[in-house]
């Protein structure tokens, strides 16, 4: 790309400094000047050609610049009028050099390397503007409307912001501009060699598509007086001991990471806050490697100073223990669910003066085909069969819903409510047996065969991703059963519960309405123990389930065969309950946890709805499977349509009933 520095300005304001140089010159702290700083900051940013506009001491410009030895090529245009007249003649002066889109900056102008890079990545015209600060008295101010800038001037106030003449223009609006000041130039109307460049710019730019960058909170200003010097070396001393912050959940480092860091680096001293494995899981997935091992090599790479724990998705904690001066995202969370994240980061932000700086969000092909091959891993069975046992380890206390078919199986791994500064999801999922033989119209008796039941876990495993626990039922003959557990662990199934009933199994909400008969206390214990035998891996969890309670054999009874099934093998316990109150299992929950404070214990408050998963873990419960509520829900709502139909003869009325299909769609992803 092509750069245009505008120096041919005399610089009078500036005193003795510019009595034997121009004012690009004029020396900064750290021992370069003005147009050194830019002209390494553009080669730096990729500009191959640099034409210069030159006016007072243009031979010692040229020296100068020529001893500087840049790595672009540097093209002088002389305007021999400078004295008489604006840079809106050097731009007329410089056109022929110009070619392609450009970046067009005035030779006074000091600035910091992002704003630049914000401006140079823009993939329209941009300009560089605060939205926050002052509005300067003498100096330019941009016209905002929507995300284009209208004008530019200094007289504007309306709807206008600070504005600093740094700019990318695309071949076109380049062009449109520079048309606009051929006619200026050529009217023979001499007020127009002397006006600003941007008062032609303002007569066409309707047809121009301007964004404003936002460079608040960083440096970006012109030196017209010795004030202004003092105040930008001030500014750029403070750039060192500016603290930077940005948080990061990723177990696969690519180049995207990288190149922010390196951006956010260019800020400050960087500190990046990984997020601890109970907080990527809380929104996310178990992340692929474990939080030291992130955070080390974060701690590795070039330009962080420090990495800290982020506990949460919420920033607040660590910004308002760390009060970094700048938070660095992509801007990619302006939308989806990470959305009020970043509302609360701007406004704990605001509250003691920091400033958010977001960088374009890489579509690097590179990039993306990393983060789909690490979300693959998380479906691949060899992965997603141990993902429930790190759960447990990592978080304790869980949540599944069941899920019976490819799009329950959807709605279980992509429905997130926000909540207190972090996202709340299901865990895992539940194949229910009651809800797979419902949806098929069938009895929960087992009629539905183990082939039929693994086309529903294969169907549900290919869109998903989650952990899966399988309802065994009574996991059927011994026999059967090794056969069952070795094709369940084979398909990356991370849970099987088998409850301790025999002969004919009748759904446990019927109780002891219906015939049901538990099963011997040792037979099912060589149940569980020749399952695991049979298992090749210690990822797949055996559940023994306890159905004392709904056939009414009593807590003690439950009790001891909890303790047999563990002592048997058993990696869990549920514990099922159909009364209409949390009590006996709460109880059984606080009797068990007494003698065996590890073994994890599951529940299914379907009867005893009204108890919150605060009340269960706080008694012991580790899993909470909410085991029918998506059929439940979904069958009233399809009968109510179907009547509807059959009521009105027409699908009209049953329309506000019905998800739009453009959702719909939008539910099963394309590419998984
Ligand atoms: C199921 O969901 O199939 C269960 C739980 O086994 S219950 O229906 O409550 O028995
Ligand atoms: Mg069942």
């Amino acid at each position: 790309m092509t750069a245009l520095i505008l120096a041919s300005g005399v610089g009078s304001r500036m005193g003795d400094i510019t009595a034997q140089r121009p004012k690009c010159m004029t020396p900064l702290p750290d021992g370069e000047t003005i147009l050194s700083r830019q002209l390494r900051q553009l080669c730096a940013a990729g500009t191959d050609k640099i034409v210069i506009t030159t006016g007072a001491f243009a031979d010692v410009l040229r020296d100068y610049v020529s001893s500087l030895g840049v790595a672009a090529e540097v093209i002088f245009v002389h305007n021999p009028d400078f004295e008489t007249t604006n840079y809106i003649y050097s731009m007329f002066l410089a056109e022929k050099e110009l070619d392609g889109d450009i970046l067009l900056l005035h030779g006074d102008l000091v600035f910091e390397d992002t704003v630049l890079q914000m401006i140079a990545g823009s993939s329209t015209s941009a300009m560089a503007v605060s939205t926050t600060r002052p509005l300067p008295e003498k100096d330019f101010k941009a016209v905002i409307s929507g995300d284009t800038v209208r004008a530019v001037g200094i007289d504007f106030t309306k709807n206008a912001a600070a504005a600093m003449p740094l700019y990318r223009l695309t071949d076109a609006d380049r062009r449109t501009w520079l048309t606009q000041i051929g006619s200026y130039c050529r009217s023979g109307d001499s007020q127009k060699l002397r006006c600003y460049a941007e008062n032609a710019l303002n007569e066409v730019s309707d047809k121009c598509s301007i964004r404003p960058v936002d460079f608040t909170g960083l440096l970006c200003a012109e030196i017209d007086t010795p004030d202004d010097l003092a105040a930008v070396s001030a500014e750029l001393a403070c750039l060192k001991s500016r603290r930077v912050y940005m948080c990061f959940s990723a177990d696969v480092i690519h180049s995207g990471h990288i190149n922010m860091i390196r951006r956010a680096a260019a800020l400050g001293r960087l500190t990046i806050g990984i997020m601890t494995d109970r907080a990527v899981t809380a929104y996310k997935h178990l992340p692929l490697v474990a939080y030291a091992d992130r955070a080390e090599l974060f701690r590795n790479i070039n330009g962080v100073a420090e990495v800290v724990p982020q506990d949460t998705l919420s920033y607040r904690d660590n910004l308002t223990r760390l009060k970094p001066d700048i938070v660095v995202h992509g801007d990619d969370w302006r939308k989806g669910f990470q959305q009020p994240v970043r509302e609360e980061v701007v406004s704990v932000l605001a509250g003691y003066g920091g400033k958010l700086v977001e960088f374009p969000y890489s579509d690097d092909p590179a990039v993306s085909a990393a983060e789909r091959s690490m979300r693959c891993a998380h479906a691949l069975p060899d992965y997603r069969r141990g993902v429930l046992r790190k759960l447990l380890d990592t978080k304790r206390n869980l949540t599944a819903i069941e899920a019976h078919s490819g799009l329950t199986g959807l709605i279980a791994e992509n429905s997130r409510v926000y909540e207190n500064g972090t996202v709340r999801q299901f865990d895992a999922m539940w194949i229910s047996s009651l809800c797979d033989s419902t949806s098929r119209g069938k009895p929960d008796i087992e009629l539905v065969d183990m082939t039929a039941r693994m086309r529903t876990v294969n169907e549900i495993m290919e869109v998903t991703t989650k952990p899966v626990i399988f309802d065994g039922d009574t996991g059927g003959l011994t026999e059967h059963f090794v056969y069952t557990v070795r094709t369940l662990e084979r398909t990356g199934v991370s849970m099987v519960i088998i409850e301790d009933k025999s002969g004919l199994k009748k759904n446990s909400l019927f109780g002891t309405e219906v015939e049901q008969v538990q099963a011997d206390t040792e037979e099912f214990c060589r149940k569980i123990s020749a399952g695991k035998k049979a298992l090749k891996t210690d990822e797949l969890m055996i559940c023994a389930r306890i159905e004392s309670l709904i056939l009414g054999m009593g807590m003690d009874d439950a009790l001891r065969r909890a303790l047999a099934y563990t002592a048997a093998g058993a990696d869990a316990i549920m514990i099922h309950s159909r009364s209409s109150s949390p009590d006996e299992v709460l109880t059984f929950a606080r009797l068990f946890r007494e003698q065996d404070g590890f073994t994890p214990l599951v529940c299914v408050p379907t009867s005893y709805s009204s108890v919150t998963e605060e009340e269960l873990y706080s008694a012991g419960i580790n899993i909470v499977i909410y085991a029918n509520q998506l059929t439940r829900s979904a069958f009233p709502a399809m009968q109510q349509t179907a009547e509807s139909i059959l009521r009105t003869h027409s699908a009209a009325e049953c329309e506000e009933m019905c998800m739009p299909f453009r959702e719909i769609i939008r539910l099963i992803p394309e590419e998984y």
